[in-house]
């Protein structure tokens, strides 16, 4: 089953969104697989954000995701990569959709709320980047049948 990497960013956590995200994911029909509270080193921030290394706003992103803890998640279901892509919205929240949770909650692509992976690839990248394997728990939710056919 498909599995994606989700970061709820210091301002997500700072504003009090975390509650209102996660029922976002498990609204949607989502199974929650890992999940932990935590300070980003910078070593970290710079290894996730190594694809944007040489774009003018590395250096302010990296600091802005080590200020303050973020909620780091694993979610799973089928299409979850870009199921999660279209449930966050345009990185600029202002260009972002009314329904998605950066055009509901943000104004600024610098304070966008919230990372999810971009492809499949890159979700298996970033799962093994912030997760062990024993941190991840695969189950099997009892609602299955009510949420596939
Ligand atoms: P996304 O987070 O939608 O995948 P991205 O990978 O292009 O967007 O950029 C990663 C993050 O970098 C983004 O969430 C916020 C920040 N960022 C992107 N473009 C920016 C810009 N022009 N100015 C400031 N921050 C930017
Ligand atoms: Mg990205």
């Amino acid at each position: 089953m498909e599995r994606t990497f989700i970061m709820i960013k210091p301002d997500g956590v700072q504003r009090g969104l975390v509650g209102e995200v996660i029922g976002r994911f498990e609204a949607k029909g989502f199974t929650l697989v890992g999940l932990k509270l935590m300070s980003v080193s910078k070593e970290l921030a710079e290894e996730h954000y190594d694809v944007h290394k040489e774009r003018p706003f590395f250096g302010s992103l990296v600091e802005f995701i080590c200020s303050s803890p973020v909620v780091a998640m694993v979610w799973e279901g089928e299409g979850v990569v870009a199921s999660a892509r279209k449930l966050i919205g345009a990185t600029n929240p202002l260009s972002a959709e009314p329904g998605t949770i950066r055009g509901d909650f943000g104004v600024s692509v610098g304070r966008n709320l919230i990372h999810g992976s971009d492809a499949i690839e890159t979700a298996q990248n970033e799962i093994s980047l912030w997760f062990s394997e024993k941190e991840l728990s695969g189950w099997e939710p009892t609602l299955t049948p009510w949420l596939y056919e």
